[in-house]
């Protein structure tokens, strides 16, 4: 469809953010528009088909939590649910509420444009449709722009090349195939066992090797679904104003001040949860303190040692570049056990760095390995990568990528100085991607809904943030990440995956419980650090 429509609101994605957040708008009676490059809703589920893609949020708590009776009404089948269901689920909300009248897919924002004489945003997509708006909400997802492997030659490789972050809807078989797959991030570690259980002969290439520990999924009992579900209200209350939106009792000593025994006994029981805060969860100093972290991180190395019968490629498997948790860990099924398979075969690229993919495949320092079918399990632009992907101008026609040439600047990871009326839902520098993101989620829905709520109600046309909140805001948010080991990681979390991208810390460590009582104060004293205007 060509020519302008205007709306109230035009909402960027239709992932858990933009869904949620045309629901609660539709509520405020806003006319609304959510412009979406896929085919279809799910966001993160839609694109990441590959093998082995689940949550690694257990799924009872990876769901939506506005909706009562949603949630009784869905039956997850799993402790860690697969690709297929989350979006057999994100389908059922978008059915469920009536939402996809209101969403244009196929159809991705290129740029948007802030009027200060109209006070409107003027939305421009590449299917020629443009949109004028008074507000513009960027759900666009931290982890929605993929990255491959910064080498030449992809094109002049003759067999198929995947990338995990967008899969092909009819799947891949591997059966009988020689493949390579470069990455051993979560995506990497989740489906190399079921790439090595099809593939003729699989070859790993591994930058920099992960934490991973079993995820120990399983069907959930009829009886757990139940007892969660009769609970369910306070469980969500608990997520709400937990440290990472999974609630559990909070540590209270440090891993040094115990013995031994007991420590590793801590340790061995959070191994056999298998959750991503089972073990960092254990002491109050994982994340703090060095000493204290060494001993989680050998605990593991322990654990892929026991696992790999080959001394020397148990130790190629150990990471020992960085601090324990310092990079998402991983949960997987059988990854490092993968490694005994005789046709599977592990390249490590800090002894001999790829060069090229050649015709036949990938070409490392010392050699070539030819392949069928090459997987890219190289991560994404996280965090800023969607958002700068857009021509986003606001006052003075300044362009949001120059304004954040030196890192992001957001005021609570929400607002924008210089861009009024412009909203990023999990924003860089809010606790996003260090919790589990469906809470982050409907926490900043819900807080934009209320903002323009306010501003209805109160006859006001404008809000922006002050250059001065952003600025305290940044510096709080540099200074809580400067307190952890975080920043001592070449991680995405540090931008460091993309070359050339800025080294800043890319979320807020301050927790979501905590991080909800500032946005709740903010607005509870005006919308403070925001210039509100008639
Ligand atoms: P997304 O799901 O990324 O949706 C953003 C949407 O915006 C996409 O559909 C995209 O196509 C669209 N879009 C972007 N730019 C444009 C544009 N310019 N124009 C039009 N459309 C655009 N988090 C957890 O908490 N627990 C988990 O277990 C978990 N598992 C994950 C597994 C994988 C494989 C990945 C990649 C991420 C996982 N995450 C997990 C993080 C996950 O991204 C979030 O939990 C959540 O799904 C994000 O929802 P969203 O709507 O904010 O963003
Ligand atoms: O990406 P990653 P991902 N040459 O960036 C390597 C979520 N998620 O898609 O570590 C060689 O973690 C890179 O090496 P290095 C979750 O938040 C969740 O796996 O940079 N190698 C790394 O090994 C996760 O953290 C789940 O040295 C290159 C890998 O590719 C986030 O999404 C599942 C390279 C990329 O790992 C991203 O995960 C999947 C190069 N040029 C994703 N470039 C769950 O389990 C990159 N690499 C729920």
């Amino acid at each position: 469809m060509t020519g302008v429509r205007s709306v109230d609101a035009v909402v960027v994605g239709a992932g858990l953010s933009g869904l949620y957040q045309l629901h609660r708008l539709r509520g405020l009676g806003l006319t609304t528009r959510v412009l979406e490059a896929a085919d279809g809703v799910g966001g993160t589920w839609y694109w990441n088909r590959y093998p082995g893609a689940r949550c690694d949020v257990e799924s009872m708590s990876y769901s939506y939590s506005f909706s009562p009776e949603l949630e009784q009404e869905w039956t997850w089948s799993e402790k860690y649910a697969t690709q297929p269901e989350i979006l057999r689920y994100v389908e059922h909300v978008a059915d469920r509420f009536d939402l996809r009248r209101d969403i244009t897919f196929g159809t991705r924002v290129t740029s948007a444009v802030y009027d200060e004489r109209s006070r409107r945003w003027q939305v421009d997509t590449d299917t020629g449709e443009s949109v004028d708006t008074q507000y513009l909400i960027m759900a666009t997802g931290c982890l929605s722009v993929s990255k491959a492997p910064e080498i030449p030659g992809a094109d002049r490789f003759a067999g198929s090349i995947h990338h995990t972050g967008h899969w092909p809807h009819e799947g891949v078989d591997f059966t009988g195939l020689r493949v390579g797959v470069i990455g051993t991030g979560s995506s990497g570690i989740q489906s190399i066992p079921i790439i090595a259980a099809q593939a003729a002969d699989l070859t790993v290439f591994q930058r920099t090797p992960n934490f991973s520990m079993p995820a120990g999924n399983r069907p959930l009992t009829d009886a757990e679904v139940a007892e969660r579900k009769a609970d369910y209200r306070a469980w969500r209350a608990a997520q709400r104003t937990s440290h990472s939106g999974i609630p559990r009792p909070l540590a209270t000593r440090s891993a040094l001040e115990v013995s031994d025994a007991e420590r590793t006994a801590a340790y061995q029981a959070g191994w056999e949860r298998g959750d991503l805060v089972s073990i960092i969860g254990a002491y109050t100093d994982t994340l703090l303190d060095k000493a204290s972290n060494d001993l989680a991180a050998e605990f593991v190395r322990g654990k892929i040692r026991a696992a790999v019968r080959d001394p020397e490629l148990a130790e190629t498997l150990s990471p020992r570049s960085f601090p324990y948790g310092t990079k998402r860990p991983c949960l997987d099924s059988g990854y490092y056990e993968t490694f005994n398979e005789p046709h599977v075969h592990l390249v490590d690229l800090h002894r001999t760095p790829l060069a090229e993919i050649t015709e036949r495949g990938v070409r490392t320092s010392d050699r070539e390995y030819a392949f069928d079918t090459i997987v890219f399990a190289t991560g994404f632009d996280a965090m800023t990568g969607a958002l700068t992907a857009v021509d986003i101008r606001g006052r003075g026609g300044v362009s949001l990528r120059e304004k954040w040439g030196e890192g992001p600047r957001t005021y609570l990871g929400l607002a924008v100085a210089g861009f009024p009326n412009l909203f990023t839902i999990t924003g860089p520098s809010s606790p996003s991607v260090l919790s589990n993101m469906i809470v982050s989620i409907e926490q900043h829905v819900d807080w934009v809904t209320d903002c323009i709520a306010h501003l209805r109600e109160q006859g006001l046309t404008e809000v922006e943030a002050t250059v001065e909140a952003e600025d305290e805001w940044v510096a709080h948010v540099e200074e809580a990440g400067n307190a952890t080991l975080y920043p001592t990681a070449d991680s995405w979390y540090m931008g460091a995956n993309v070359p050339g991208k800025p080294r800043v810390f890319l979320a807020y460590v301050g927790g979501v419980g905590v991080y909800r009582e500032r946005c709740d104060a903010v607005a509870a004293d005006g919308y403070a650090g925001f210039r509100l205007a008639r």
